[in-house]
């Protein structure tokens, strides 16, 4: 990856409001969008092929946060694989019986697969760092299209990036509402930011997602990834 270091994904989380006019306002500004649980369950699956219906540029993630065996795994896949490029899934539940089976499930629908490596919230150091070495040791053997790392804390993106080497696309979470500034994570390895309430919320998500843009550049451009 480090093809894109100006990523920038959506987050759509709040089941409570229509998103279809906001991806058509963001579609082509964005590189992306990821849809989020409470979406997903508040409006039903299908929702994710109606979003997409407004914007058919860029990567669409399904944000499952997967944690189960394969089997389970793959039928909670099935009821959006069609209408996504890439799935979320944790690291922590193992490569044989679980991730691999997925692996392979969607790789056979032409879909990618993301693992959470570590997570943006504070809780995260009192078990996600504590795990990191097994996780990226599942991660390695299984091979992803991508990981998850956190904005919040570059120093753990930059050690997933170390160890992983460059061909893994690494999409970092914890921008703006969570305290992250743009850019910071990309100039820690990321390839992605993935930003949700500081854009969505905004009453002009269209100029806040170029503002994130700008401060992207100019961060990366000081750290010299631009
Ligand atoms: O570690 C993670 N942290 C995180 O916030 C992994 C995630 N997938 N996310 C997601 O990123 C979270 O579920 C939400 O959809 C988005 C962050 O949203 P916001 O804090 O920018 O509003």
């Amino acid at each position: 990856m480090g093809s894109n270091p100006m990523g920038l994904i959506v987050a759509l989380d709040s089941p409570d409001r229509g998103f279809e006019g906001l991806v058509e306002d963001l579609c082509g500004v964005v590189d992306g969008f990821k849809l989020g649980l409470p979406l997903l369950m508040g409006r039903g699956p299908g929702y994710a092929a109606e979003l997409r219906s407004r914007c058919r540029e860029g990567i669409w993630i399904a944000d499952l946060k997967l944690a189960d065996i394969g089997h389970v795994m793959k039928l909670t896949t099935s009821l959006v694989v069609d209408h996504v490029d890439a799935v979320i899934a944790h690291g922590f539940v193992g490569v044989k019986g679980a991730l691999g089976e997925l692996k392979e499930f969607l790789e056979s629908r032409g879909r990618k697969l993301i693992v959470v490596a570590s997570m943006s919230h504070p809780g995260a150091e009192e078990v996600y760092d504590k795990a990191l070495p097994l996780i990226l040791d599942a991660i390695e053997e299984l091979g992803p299209w991508g990981v998850v790392a956190p904005a919040t804390r570059p120093h753990v993106t930059t050690s997933i990036r170390e160890r992983l080497g460059p061909r893994v696309a690494i999409v970092s979470p914890g921008v703006g509402a969570q305290g992250a500034e743009p850019g910071a994570a990309l100039c820690a390895g990321a390839d992605y930011e993935i930003v949700g309430r500081l854009i969505v919320s905004s009453p002009d998500p269209r100029s806040a997602a170029l503002a994130v843009r700008e401060a992207q550049r100019r961060r990366l451009a000081s750290c010299g990834r631009g």
